[in-house]
């Protein structure tokens, strides 16, 4: 067991959260720090060219950022005890497509529930913001700067996501829906697609753990609400390996047999996020479109470290929504689509019937015109791809 790795971060970051949880399970040990730590600001945001987290410090000093980036990362150095990847091609498409929605989907109701009730949280938020964000020896007055400053960006960012007073209750409800149905699949399995935990649950792990049930608001919702998803986040966080209210049984589900719970909560991936994913991709096209200049391996603006390329409406739930296009989530759907594209003509049929029959069939033809790749610690646009 390696105990050299850094994780800097936030506790109450939900990407940070992804990579915790994914040491902690892989039984790694490791430090962390928070972004306030003087190597953070000096010597490691630097490197990554721009303020963001987690950043990782492997034991041979490579510095390593975004969560997807460092698990592979770690998968590849010989220091994790398990693969998080299934071996069955079917398995891995849909746990890829966990980690997707988990980190880019569920952003929105984790936004809405961190910054749409005050009244609860804003006092826990303050108080975890500062305790990251500002020096530790900070002044009062200048750990509310600190707090001021990061609380407006975040807000702002929320906008960004499709939260508002009007989305707020269809956010709410459609979270419900979410919640109730991972808690039925969890009734008879401990991780999404069996006993050990993979991608996917790693995707799902960022947005259920440092927003979803560490704030206060929503935290008391999906202990009410979900319980049995609780009892997930504890074990996703937790080293030890647990079997309390599940026999022991660490293999993953049999492909020819999904259960319809998982199915179900495929149906709800499709329901709830296509839309936006197809209307991003859309827009990102068209972006390209005006961009044919766009020299391969920049992002196509004016800093290389901007994660948005626009904004863009598509139809949810029977409203319109407004959201920002990220380049950084066709990166991660790429990632489903290579899974496909690297499995074998007789794997790749079942793979396929199950998107049909889930309402998720044109994931794998949902591309962008130029593959998003990352270079140096940021997301940048590939070669215009052959036709
Ligand atoms: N895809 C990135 C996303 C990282 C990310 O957005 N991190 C947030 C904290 S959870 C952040 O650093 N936000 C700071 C900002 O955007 O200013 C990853 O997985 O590392």
């Amino acid at each position: 067991m390696s105990n050299n790795y850094t994780l800097y971060g936030m506790p109450a970051s939900l990407y940070t959260g992804k990579v915790r949880s994914y040491f902690r399970k892989q039984g790694i040990a490791f430090t962390e720090y928070g972004a306030n730590h003087p190597d953070f600001q000096t010597r490691v945001m630097p490197a990554v060219g721009r303020f963001i987290m987690p950043v990782v410090e492997a034991p041979d000093g490579t510095i390593v950022q975004d969560g997807t980036d460092i698990i592979d990362h770690v998968e590849q150095s010989g220091d994790a005890q398990f693969s998080v990847y299934p071996d069955s091609a079917l398995l891995r498409v849909v746990s890829l497509i966990f980690e997707l929605f988990g980190g880019e989907g569920l952003l929105r109701p984790a936004m809405h529930y961190r910054w749409s009730f005050d009244e609860l949280n804003l006092d826990f938020i303050r108080s975890e913001f500062i305790a990251s964000l500002a020096p530790v020896d900070a002044s009062k007055e200048e750990g509310d700067a600190f707090f001021d400053r990061a609380s407006g960006l975040m807000r702002k960012a929320a906008s960004g996501f499709g939260v508002s007073e009007e989305s707020g209750p269809l956010i709410e409800s459609s979270y419900r829906e979410f919640l109730l149905l991972f808690a039925e699949h969890l009734k008879t399995r401990p991780y999404l697609l069996g006993g050990t935990p993979t991608i996917g649950d790693f995707g799902l792990i960022a947005a259920l753990y440092a927003h979803l049930d560490r704030d206060p608001a929503p935290s008391l919702f999906m202990r009410r609400t979900a319980p049995a998803v609780g009892r997930w986040v504890e074990r996703m966080h937790g080293p030890e390996s647990t079997w309390v209210e599940h026999q022991e049984d660490r293999s993953l589900i049999g492909e020819e047999t999904l259960p319809e719970t998982l199915k179900n909560l495929l149906r709800y991936v499709a329901e709830d996020y296509l839309p936006e994913l197809r209307a991003h991709v859309d827009f990102a096209n068209a972006w390209l479109d005006k961009h044919p200049e766009l020299k391969a391996g920049t992002n196509g603006l004016t800093k290389p470290g901007t994660r948005t390329i626009g904004e863009t409406e598509f139809s949810w739930r029977g409203t319109t929504l407004k959201t920002l296009v990220m380049p950084y989530r066709f990166y991660l759907l790429q990632r489903v689509q290579d899974a496909m594209v690297s499995a074998t003509a007789t794997e790749r049929a079942p793979i396929q019937l199950l998107l049909d029959e889930v309402g998720l069939g044109c994931l794998p033809d949902l591309r962008t015109r130029r593959r998003v790749e990352r270079i140096n610690h940021l997301e940048v646009w590939g070669e215009l791809r052959k036709p």
